[in-house]
């Protein structure tokens, strides 16, 4: 089995203790205390962050409005109506952002390049201005020795484009964005993430309606918005590769990540067969250049039409997958001809301050061990990972947030486990740097390390920040 054959020592951090110095991995040798939870020499630590969230100056420097901004000015779309007009000001407080990042001890920084600041009109001419903001944003992380992870899609499309995701032209458009931002920003950045979580911007905007441009579409219209959303995905690998050939290229993804609920042969097989399917249209695809047959024949006359050449760009060879790790879905083996059972939890089952963030933290676990057991990438970043706090500001002006380090912590620990077992996993960005414009829910729901009052744009470390820093200094979980 690959898991088992990939691991370098396959043991407990305590067994490998009692070994070291026999020719074992940095790891293990740098371990100071039996059972310390260490990160290997060279693990990035970063937090995430994505330009509609953030930035604000919706309307500086020749940006045009994003698909976000027309659906969160709709009225009933958002929570209390909130847009990101202004979000954090990040847009002109980036270098105290930046500042905060430095205090953390970040090694990197992965933030998205809104398409519309760039390409006002999402194609045609480019917009100087919004170029001139990231270079100045880049500079800035670079001279405080931060790498930047760049995001090229974190869902603000140009609004003026026809047809949003509808279009195959959007695709084409995508490419030629990411191509022309590649090679701008190539003396600047090695590592680039073309598209962030997929099924959020086509099944969530198109066919559940949650999410911008809004829309509930019949399946062959969602397939075909599917097809367009993997396919910017490749061409846009293409576009960058060609641009900038000693860049690093993936994606973010939010898989849906099957954790066998008892942790037996017959349960992990099923997971395994479960993230396959589960993931059907979007990982499995991109990562094998193909439909698989199952949900082609589920599809039958929905399925995606499919030009010639579209395959292919969309099986691009990756240097990296990201993945975007927030819960669990249970999964066991049964006799059913798909040959697994999802175990729905019972009503009461415990939630972070988001009702969908559910706990379950061995998904870090699993969702590195399910996709280098199927498709043995170069490498897995875990590209986001945090939770919504009900944070309170105490008189003395602390933030308490116990139960969002309880969250991390316990995530963390499970990706230490599969770094041990010598999974592949290279980072970790913790969503988020601080708190921001939470799309659908506006500004009710805080995922930062640093909490926002939207009153003065004021930023105040919660004791998570605190914690993280002492994470980043020991490379280990604490
Ligand atoms: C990520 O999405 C995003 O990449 C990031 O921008 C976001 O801020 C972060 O997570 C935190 O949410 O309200 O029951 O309809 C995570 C995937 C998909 C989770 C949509 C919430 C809505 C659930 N998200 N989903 S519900």
């Amino acid at each position: 089995m690959k898991g088992i054959s990939r691991r370098q020592f396959g043991k407990t951090a305590a067994a490998t203790i009692a070994l070291a110095g026999a020719g074992l991995p940095e790891i293990a040798r740098s371990q100071a205390r039996p059972g310390e939870l260490k990160f290997p020499q060279g693990f990035v630590w970063g937090c995430s962050t994505a330009s509609y969230q953030i930035e604000g100056g919706a309307e500086e420097g020749g940006r045009k409005p994003s698909v976000w901004d027309v659906f969160s000015h709709t009225p009933g779309k958002t929570f209390n109506g909130d847009t990101g007009d202004v979000a954090d000001d990040s847009y002109h407080l980036y270098k105290e952002d930046i500042e905060l990042l430095k205090n953390l001890g970040v090694g990197g920084y992965r933030m998205s390049i809104s398409w519309p600041r760039v390409f006002p009109n999402g194609k045609g001419q480019p917009n100087p201005a919004g170029l001139d903001y990231y270079k100045r944003v880049l500079d800035e992380l670079l001279e405080k020795r931060i790498t930047p992870y760049v995001t090229l899609f974190h869902w603000d499309l140009p609004a003026a484009l026809p047809g949003g995701w509808q279009s195959r032209g959007t695709s084409l458009a995508y490419a030629d964005y990411a191509g022309y931002v590649a090679h701008q920003f190539q003396d600047r950045v090695q590592h680039f993430m073309t598209t962030n979580e997929l099924i959020c911007f086509t099944d969530n905007g198109y066919k559940i309606g949650r999410f911008a441009p809004g829309l509930s579409l019949p399946a062959a219209q969602v397939n075909q918005v599917r097809h367009h959303g993997v396919l910017a995905h490749g061409l846009g690998v293409q576009a960058i590769r060609a641009a900038a050939p000693s860049a690093q290229v993936g994606l973010a993804e939010n898989a849906v990540v099957y954790v066998p609920v008892i942790e037996n042969r017959e349960n992990i097989e099923a997971a395994r067969r479960a993230t396959r399917d589960g993931n059907a249209p979007f990982l499995t695809t991109l990562l094998e250049g193909k439909y698989p047959d199952s949900y082609l024949e589920r599809e039958g006359a929905n399925a995606p039409k499919v030009e010639s050449g579209d395959m292919k760009a969309i099986g691009s060879r990756l240097d990296f997958v990201g993945l975007n790790v927030y819960t669990p879905t249970y999964v066991r083996a049964d006799s059913s001809p798909q040959g697994y059972a999802i175990e729905k939890p019972q009503d009461l089952y415990p939630h972070m301050a988001s009702p969908w963030i559910t706990i379950g933290p061995e998904c870090m676990y699993w969702a590195v061990r399910n996709v280098c057991d199927i498709w043995n990438p170069a490498a897995v970043y875990i590209t986001e990972n945090g939770t919504s706090a009900d944070d309170v500001v105490t008189p003395e002006g602390r933030i308490e947030d116990t139960d969002r380090i309880m969250y991390l912590r316990n995530h963390l620990m499970h990706l230490q486990r599969a770094v041990n077992e010598g999974y592949p996993a290279k980072g970790y960005f913790l969503w988020s740097l601080l708190d921001n414009f939470e799309w659908t829910d506006g500004y009710s729901k805080r995922f930062g390390l640093h909490y926002v009052d939207y009153s003065n744009q004021k930023r105040i470390p919660k004791l998570s920040a605190e914690w993280y820093r002492t994470v980043i200094a020991k490379n280990a979980v604490v």
